[in-house]
């Protein structure tokens, strides 16, 4: 038999009285126990983009144009990844045909007498020239790089000691591409544990920040074996072969 309405509405007053045997002061403490938990979690909840956890590394870019009284001008870029090594990419142009070419980081940005006037190689730690992988080097040591039969230079390699921020940062100073080719400190005499024998300045950049490069600046990743081989094999012609 179903139960009468009567029955239904008895039940429910039963229900309410149940209730009605918690006190009014303990269901304020349980409902402001509840409304702070929720508020604490809200809270917690804001906090938790701010714990640094794993935060991608920021990169960092800077460009060098670079200009000369040779007839040899270009663009040089570089950038940073956190602590990882810095890729230097770009191109210079009208520099002598199939020839390795010194190019280093000098030590100031100042172009006020040309390149003359960025003085010596980046050298923070006080040490003798060498080439870019001797544990003796300049900070701005980077060795040779080749130019085409066309006297186009297509760089695109990493550097294990310049950086892009610190100490050892190499923005605000000079790129230079030198005349003659860097002896990497095996040439034997004084002047090439200096400068490497590399001869007269062919043209200079300051290296400025620069923003975040667009794709066809990026793109030279596929010459990158390319460059090392070629440099390597040239400077083992000339009898100072350091790497590889
Ligand atoms: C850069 O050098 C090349 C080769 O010497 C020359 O043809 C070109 O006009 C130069 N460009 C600038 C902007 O100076
Ligand atoms: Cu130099
Ligand atoms: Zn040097």
């Amino acid at each position: 038999m179903p139960p009468s309405p009567k029955t239904r509405s008895f039940d429910n007053l039963e229900h309410n009285d149940r209730h009605s045997k918690y006190s009014p002061l303990t269901k304020i403490v349980a409902g402001v126990t509840v409304l702070a938990t929720v508020l604490l979690l809200l809270y917690l909840y804001t906090l938790k983009p701010a714990t640094p956890t794993l935060q991608a590394p920021e990169w960092i870019y800077a460009t060098a144009v670079l200009r000369g009284d040779a007839g040899v001008n270009g663009t040089v870029y570089f950038r940073q990844s956190g602590l990882s090594k810095v890729r230097i990419t770009g191109k210079i142009l009208g520099v002598d045909k199939n020839s390795l070419r010194g190019f280093h980081i000098h030590e100031f940005g100042d172009l006020s007498d040309g390149c003359t006037s960025t003085g010596s190689h980046f050298n923070p730690t006080s040490q003798t020239h060498g080439g870019p992988s001797d544990l003796k080097r300049h900070v701005g040591d980077l060795g040779n790089v080749k130019s085409d039969k066309h006297g186009v230079v297509h760089l695109d390699f990493e550097d294990n000691l310049i950086t892009l921020s610190g100490p050892w940062s190499i923005i605000g100073r000079a790129v230079v591409i030198h005349k003659g080719t860097d002896d990497l400190g095996r040439g034997g005499n004084d002047e090439s544990l200096k400068t490497g024998n590399a001869g007269g300045r062919a043209a200079c950049g300051v290296i400025g920040n620069a923003p975040s490069p667009t794709l066809d600046k990026l793109m030279p990743l596929q010459v990158y074996p390319e460059h090392w081989r070629d440099i390597c094999r040239a400077e083992r012609e000339l009898g100072i072969s350091h790497l590889l």
